[in-house]
């Protein structure tokens, strides 16, 4: 296992050399972030990113997203040009020792909160998620907190409106498509696709959602086979899924070498869709976080780790999920379970 700490490039109010001294900190997740989606990234800024990392000891060998342009989810005539571009990336970003690329192929959101500051009893504050308030949103008319600036609602509409005849069927033949054009690239280079699950796992405002669930994910392997071809273990999407078995599938897909990153984090459930995001502790929540690394070190996983999103805690406002203080103590808790349950195991 590999402890790793997103970091959302200079940009980032939490510098490389803070990442750095959390303890057992190995490398950053990053990507470029100054590029429209579906572009090719350009080598120097690349080449920057990777030179800060080295400046500060630590590794970029994973990058979360590299986004994929709504033109390939929807199957549209020019998507060829779109994954040529998307291989082009593949590639440049091998270059520089790259291991695992995470996306998603989620359409139009690739996450959704009805709260981004929702406060707990103890002060601190987190995302949350109530599926009545999504219900009695208007899609036409959407202000969702976090999507208010990425799209026009001219724009939102118009995208929407181009789903409206896209199949859960569709988008999945749309994600094999894709698929079967970048995974020989990934083969050739050495670079593992780590597909993140859709959050949360199930359709919304009428838009297909196709990574949900272990159905899904078989599915998935059945029809692109490669190794190259797996997963981000996402304990805090996958698990708002009440069906979801967590444990047995952290087993059953880091023992099949499914699993090449691992996001993982807590949450609490507040009704039957419904939950808050809490602390990286098993009992803050309602995973069973223990359970769920055990079976990753049971399953022989061998993959990178970070922690997910934290609560805002002593006093920090920071981009909501991703402050310093709470994910970098879920990290130190992450380390301790992954020390306990390997030198356990080993005795
Ligand atoms: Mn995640």
């Amino acid at each position: 296992m590999k402890m790793t700490f997103r970091w959302y490039g200079l940009n980032d109010c939490i510098s490389l050399q803070t990442i750095k001294q959390i303890p057992g900190m190995t490398g950053v997740v990053t990507a470029v972030y100054d590029t429209p989606v579906g572009s090719v990234w350009s080598r120097e800024t690349i080449a920057t990113l990777k030179a800060e990392c080295d400046k500060n000891s630590l590794e970029m060998e994973v990058i979360e997203s590299v986004p994929v342009h709504e033109d390939i989810k929807l199957g549209r005539g020019n998507r060829d040009e779109y994954i040529e571009n998307y291989c082009e990336n593949i590639r440049r970003l091998a270059e520089v020792g790259v291991k695992c690329i995470c996306y998603n192929f989620m359409p139009v959101f690739d996450w959704l909160r009805t709260n981004l500051h929702t406060v707990a009893a103890d002060g601190s504050n987190s995302l949350s998620y109530n599926h009545e308030e999504i219900l009695a949103l208007d899609p036409k008319k959407l202000s969702l907190p976090g999507w208010d600036e990425s799209y026009t609602s001219d724009e939102l509409n118009a995208l929407l409106e181009s789903y409206k005849d896209i199949s859960r069927e569709q988008l999945f033949d749309n994600l094999v498509y894709f698929l079967n054009k970048i995974i020989p690239v990934c083969e050739e280079v050495g670079i593992n696709m780590a597909i993140h699950p859709d959050d949360p796992p199930w359709d919304v405002f009428g838009l297909p959602r196709i990574i949900c669930s272990e159905a899904d994910y078989e599915k998935l392997f059945a029809a692109v086979p490669s190794n190259c071809n797996g997963i981000t273990f996402c304990t805090g999407s996958l698990g708002a899924g009440r069906n979801n078995d967590l444990i047995k599938m952290a087993y059953e897909y880091s023992k099949r070498g499914k699993i090449h990153f691992a996001h993982i984090r807590n949450i609490a459930y507040s009704g039957e869709c419904d939950f808050r995001e809490v602390a990286h502790l098993t009992e803050a929540g309602s995973l069973d976080i223990y359970g769920i690394t055990k079976a990753l070190c049971d399953g022989g996983f061998t993959g990178y780790v970070r922690p997910d999103h934290g609560r805002n805690i002593w006093g920090e406002d920071a981009k909501p999920g991703y402050g310093l203080f709470d994910r970098a103590l879920g990290a130190c808790y992450l380390n301790g379970l992954f020390e306990a349950i390997e030198k356990g195991a080993n005795k």
